[in-house]
């Protein structure tokens, strides 16, 4: 009798753990960092990351997101994040000055930009300085009819201090259904806010929309992370309908990855064909110590070489991702 209540607090505990680490999909160079904290992008160049809440939110519904971003510690470096509201946990967008949100489409993003490019219309970087704007359907380009307006002044484009001040910053995106408006608070301040039909212009006649955060480098970088502090996580606020079926199922029912703790050999073992799977290696910091493309059926990866510690592995094909934390011995 023991055993078996202590087997059920086992479960229920196995089951709280997963549900948390599944609440995001991570994208490319998205790494967990535990407590809803993500890293984006490592401080490397040409590397985009992005996470979507494997939920969607409602618009015909009041929603607050909070979060402190975190844009790395070099004035010279970039590119930035964004917050963004999307309609396919799929996707995924171009790095650099894409900052990991080009071509998303439809989407409402906010971006976070900490380096100039002249050719999408930023604003002069004197003195360090970054700027905040919005945009629709994944081009971040100043003055341009993708540039969406400001309902809280004539400015589009706000220009802050630098964020690469390596300082977690506090944000707010605040969506009032019946205003429909989504003010957007900058270290507690309401700097920007959009108010147009939000469903019709971006969204047609879709409610239910993905919500998450990407980053990118380019030419220069910065490690670039992200906490989520609150989020909706009433069921009332979402809809169900997600993609974490086919995580899951990627995830449990697809492959076994053993043994862990590792010594020397990791096999991954696919228990089905899936098209072209990768699988990458991070330690810690998100570095990436290792890739393997076109994995087989069952692999034999070496971790000899590794120093002992803990490890990220990310597997993927073109649709899912699945993160598993590995102890080297
Ligand atoms: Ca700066």
């Amino acid at each position: 009798m023991k055993n078996t209540l202590m087997l059920t607090f086992l479960l229920v505990l196995l089951s709280l753990s997963y549900r948390v680490e599944a609440q995001f999909i991570l994208k490319n160079s998205a790494i967990p960092l535990g407590n809803d904290c993500y890293q984006l992008t490592p401080d490397e160049k040409s590397t985009t990351g992005q996470i979507w809440n494997e939920k969607k939110l409602d618009l015909e519904k009041d929603f607050t997101i909070e979060a402190t971003i975190n844009l790395g510690a070099k004035n010279s470096g970039a590119d930035g994040i964004t917050f963004i509201l999307q309609s396919s946990c799929l996707f995924e967008g171009s790095g650099a000055g894409g900052i990991g949100v080009s071509g998303i489409k439809p989407s409402f993003i906010v971006e976070f930009d900490t380096f100039r490019n002249s050719s999408q219309g930023d604003p002069p970087d004197e003195s360090g300085k970054d700027h905040i704007a919005m945009f629709r359907n994944g081009v971040i380009k100043h003055n341009s009819f993708y540039h969406l307006n400001n309902d809280v002044g004539s400015i589009r484009t706000v220009v802050v201090d630098d964020m690469e001040n390596g300082e977690d910053i506090p944000v707010r995106f605040t969506w009032i259904a019946l205003d429909k408006s989504l003010g957007i608070y900058y270290m507690d301040s309401l700097i920007l806010r959009y108010k147009v039909n939000m469903f019709n212009d971006i969204f047609g006649d879709e409610t239910l929309v993905y919500w998450g955060f990407t980053a990118g480098t380019g030419g220069s970088s910065n490690k670039q992370s992200v906490c989520i502090t609150s989020f909706p996580r009433d069921e009332a606020l979402v809809d169900n309908n997600t993609c974490s079926l086919s995580i899951e199922n990627f995830r449990e029912k697809s492959i076994d990855i053993f043994p862990n703790p590792v010594r020397n050999i990791l096999h991954v073992n696919f228990k089905s064909e899936i098209i072209t799977p990768s699988l990458e290696l991070f330690d810690l910091n998100g570095k990436q110590i290792k890739v393997v493309n076109n994995m087989l059926l069952n692999n034999n990866i070496s971790l000899n070489s590794l120093a002992s510690g803990t490890y990220f592995i990310k597997i993927r094909n073109q649709q899912r991702v699945i993160i598993n934390k590995i102890l080297k011995l």
